[in-house]
């Protein structure tokens, strides 16, 4: 596993964990190459800026959600490595992805991307968020590029500062809540690293101080199947999109699954219905769904 036991246990201890090198080099180059088909790199932006009028109407919110065009976002989103890390925190092998978004910051586009500390939980269940086993949510950042102090680092604060704060409300301001912020650390990574924090984890973006220079990232979220009260994405919302076409007929059994596709030996699988699914995606394999 590319998450060990010692990130494992920095997780249950402090509600996040840092993953160094989560991806290879090949993984990290075919993923900043796909983030270029939806955004240029600093250096472009900077020498043409005439041409993004879009990036500096709205630098805050470059960000665009799976199913990605290309093989690379959409492989990563559903990577195994991610998906086994899940199965094993969770105590399940019934896990979605609940989530998946790249987001763009640049440096000199005129944005704040400064948030005060927060929960991410409010759009992501419709209760409150417990950490035990399959009721676990896990939030994941995976940066595209080198983030330094003044590129916009994720904060962190450990929940062995936040143990007896209330839950609720989830977003705390620096005046109200000095004592929190005091316990904030950076997230300084490096391309390829893997930010990993629950959803009882005190965390927030910040401001890019630098003069030139991009920010790219990659966020997730998991959940169990089980639990319909959490969740971000259905996938099937996607379903007309040809990002989700292509996607379906291209992945692994495995990588379908964890969008909610039936998987091979489900009681859905009839003569009926294999003949109709083939139809509808005329380049999947559907062998493993026969047996
Ligand atoms: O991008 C980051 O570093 C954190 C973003 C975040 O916490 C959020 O948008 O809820």
């Amino acid at each position: 596993m590319r998450i060990t036991q010692a990130q494992t246990d920095h997780l249950l201890r402090h509600g996040y964990a840092i993953v160094p090198n989560f991806l290879t080099p090949d993984e990290l180059s075919a993923a900043r190459q796909n983030m270029l088909q939806y955004f240029p790199t600093a250096e472009e932006l900077e020498a043409t800026p005439q041409r993004y009028g879009a990036i500096y109407e709205d630098p805050e919110h470059l960000q665009v959600e799976f199913p990605f065009a290309g093989e690379a976002l959409n492989d990563i989103a559903t990577h195994p490595e991610l998906i086994a890390f899940v199965e094993k925190l969770l105590g399940t092998r019934e896990v979605l992805l609940s989530q998946s978004a790249v987001w763009a910051k640049y440096a000199g586009a005129g944005g704040d991307y400064e948030q005060g500390l927060h929960l991410d939980y409010q759009g992501n269940t419709l209760v409150a968020p417990r950490d035990d086993g399959a009721y676990r949510q896990v939030n994941m950042i995976l940066y595209y590029s080198d983030v330094t102090a003044a590129l916009g680092p994720t904060y962190v604060v450990s929940q062995e500062k936040t143990r007896d704060l209330p839950l609720w409300p989830t977003h705390r301001t620096r005046k109200k809540s000095p004592q929190l912020y005091e316990h904030e650390k950076p997230v300084l990574a490096a391309a390829g690293d893997l930010l990993v924090f629950s959803m009882r984890t005190w965390h927030r973006a910040s401001d890019i101080t630098a003069d030139s220079g991009a920010r790219f990232s990659h966020h997730f979220i998991w959940r169990a199947a089980a639990h319909a009260f959490q969740g971000f994405h259905q996938w099937s919302s996607m379903g007309e999109k040809p990002e989700m076409q292509a996607f379906v007929e291209r992945a692994a059994p495995r990588q379908r699954e964890v969008l909610g596709f039936p998987p091979a030996g489900d009681a859905y699988w009839t003569k009926e219905t294999l003949a109709a699914v083939a139809l509808r995606y005329p380049q999947i394999d559907l062998a493993p769904y026969r047996s």
